[in-house]
This record gives structure tokens, C-alpha cells and sequence, in this order.
């Protein structure tokens, strides 16, 4: 290797290209989800809870981005004075081993930051996820998971029921202490809409508790977080949040069309989004549901895929 300077060179300035590449996939990949809500990478939270988790995923990141630098710093320092080609023969660098103070550092150190990593994540976790859920919300959604598939059943009484890729969105009103109460009816699945809070499990025989308190009007986009079937990918959800009045307006037109029905089925498609239709099966039996069975496509009919879905519908 003596001999070719360009790879060694080639070999030194290779972490700084995959650093370098890393940070160009981070931003694009950032940019290209920012709209739709379903940026994994700092997703900014429009729910109290969630920028709570932006905020602690900014109090450990930039540390920890900073001690990266610095070690990373010190490493090629080292690597590039002190190479062996510039030491007399038989070099021997200076030996610290047993050096008390040194290892007292290294270890208090980093028991220190792992420390100070968990205190914040733990009074977040206790502000955000154990507290406000069991408080007296102004809205009780209880949301039921299946394969593959939402049922939002709201405190008046009628259901919205969400499949496929084209999402029937669950409509909230802004300003209000939404609390969502999460059951399974078969497998474990995951609620989480990254752009509003954390996410939380849909266990069958358990009620989880989670919670959105929405500023202002807009649509989120989340999915299923538990690989739950063949369907998993059709487990999207739109997550809608309108002013008091659209709030009331929903609430009749979905009391009306659950009266129209004539008995209290789940099946009740709310008026403002009704686009293609997620396929009419009934909701609730998982048999009915695409998957289990040998069909390579678990695709619900009449829904092309959209990662946005946007398109579809507006009013
Ligand atoms: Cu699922």
C-alpha cells in the first residue's frame, strides 16, 4: 500500500463521503414525507404530545451529533498525525492502562448522558402518555383495529369505518382534548400518525390510551405500525381535524346516514370523504378480509395506490 498514495487517500476520505451521503438521503427523504405527515425522520409534531417528542429528539440528537463530531475529529487526528510512516521504527505509543482518572472519566461519561437520556425520555413518557390520556377528554373516540382496517366509533354513537389506500378519514375537531381508546379485534396492529403524536399498539384483549389536541385545521397522513398480514400496507390512516362547525356538520350528516341505515351498522361512511369507496366489505369479521389465504394481492378492490391520497378528496 506503500507505494499508492491515491488509496490510501481513497480509504481515509471514504467515511466522510458515506457521512456526507447520509445527510443528502436524511434531508431528501425529509423533504419528500414533510408533506403528507408520514416523515419518519423528525416528523414536527402538531399535537402538544408529539412536539414534545420532537423537542427530546432534538435535546439528544444534536448532543449526540456534536460527541460524534468530536470523536470522529480526535479519530482522524490521531489516524492522520500520528500514522505509522511518520514514527521511527519501533515506535511504541505511550501506554495509559490502569490510568485511574482516565477510566473514571470514560466511565462516568458516558453513564452520565445514557442517564440523562432516560430521565427526559421517562418524564415524557409520564407527562405525555400516562397523565393527559386519562383525563377528561371533550372527545372519546374508541378505535378498533382489525384485518385490515379502522373502526372509529364516536361518542354519539355512529362508526366510521376506514379501509384500504384510500383511507376514510378519522375527523376531529381542532382545539380539543381528542382522546382515542385502542383495541384489536384480532392481531396486534399499531396507530401512528408521526406529524401529530408517538405511536401506540392495538392489542386484542387490552385498551391502550392515546390522545391528539390539534391547533388548527389540516389532514395527517399515519399507517399501521405492526406487521399484522398480508394487508399490513392497506392499514393506512387519514387523520382530519376541522373547525367546531365542520365538527358539527360531520356529526349530523354521520347521525344521519347511521339513521338512514336503518340499524346501527359499523359500515357507516361519513359524508366528507366518501372517494373511491374502500371496498364495501364488512368491517369486523376478519375471515372477510383480504389476506389468510392463498391470493398473492390482498389489494381491496377500486383503490389504486396514492402514497398521498390527497387527490381524492377535499371537501
Ligand atoms: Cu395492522
Amino acid at each position: 500500500m506503500r507505494g499508492q498514495p491515491w488509496l490510501r487517500r481513497a480509504l481515509i476520505s471514504l467515511p466522510l463521503v458515506a457521512l456526507l451521503g447520509m445527510t443528502l438521503a436524511t434531508a431528501a427523504s425529509a423533504a419528500e414525507g414533510g408533506g403528507s405527515g408520514l416523515s419518519p425522520i423528525v416528523p414536527k409534531g402538531n399535537s402538544p404530545n408529539g412536539r414534545h417528542i420532537y423537542d427530546l429528539y432534538l435535546g439528544i440528537s444534536i448532543p449526540a451529533i456534536l460527541i460524534f463530531l468530536l470523536v470522529e475529529g480526535l479519530l482522524l487526528t490521531v489516524i492522520i498525525r500520528f500514522r505509522r510512516s511518520r514514527q521511527p521504527k519501533d515506535y511504541q505509543p505511550p501506554q495509559w492502562h490502569g490510568h485511574r482518572l482516565l477510566e473514571i472519566g470514560w466511565t462516568a461519561g458516558p453513564l452520565l448522558i445514557v442517564f440523562f437520556i432516560g430521565l427526559f425520555s421517562f418524564i415524557t413518557l409520564q407527562r405525555d402518555y400516562t397523565a393527559a390520556a386519562s383525563d377528561n377528554p371533550d372527545v372519546d373516540i374508541h378505535v378498533v383495529g382489525h384485518q385490515y382496517g379502522w373502526d372509529y366509533t364516536y361518542p354519539e354513537g355512529f362508526t366510521v369505518s376506514s379501509e384500504g389506500l384510500q383511507p376514510t378519514p378519522l375527523v376531529i375537531p381542532t382545539g380539543k382534548l381528542v382522546r382515542l381508546r385502542l383495541d384489536s379485534k384480532d392481531v396486534i396492529h399499531g396507530f401512528w400518525v408521526p406529524d401529530l403524536a408517538g405511536k401506540a399498539d392495538l392489542v386484542p384483549g387490552y385498551q391502550n390510551l392515546m390522545w391528539f389536541k390539534v391547533d388548527r385545521p389540516g389532514e395527517w397522513r399515519g399507517e399501521c405500525t405492526e406487521l399484522c398480514g398480508q394487508g399490513h400496507y392497506t392499514m393506512q390512516i387519514r387523520v382530519k381535524a376541522v373547525s367546531d362547525a365542520d365538527y358539527e356538520a360531520f356529526k349530523r350528516t354521520s347521525l344521519e346516514a347511521k339513521a338512514k341505515a336503518g340499524a346501527p351498522s359499523p359500515s357507516t361512511a361519513p359524508s366528507p370523504s366518501a372517494a373511491p369507496s374502500p371496498s364495501a366489505a364488512p368491517s369486523g369479521s376478519p375471515g372477510a378480509s383480504p389476506g389468510a389465504g392463498a391470493s398473492p394481492s390482498p389489494r381491496p378492490s377500486g383503490t389504486g395506490y396514492s402514497p398521498t391520497g390527497q387527490g381524492a378528496s377535499s371537501s
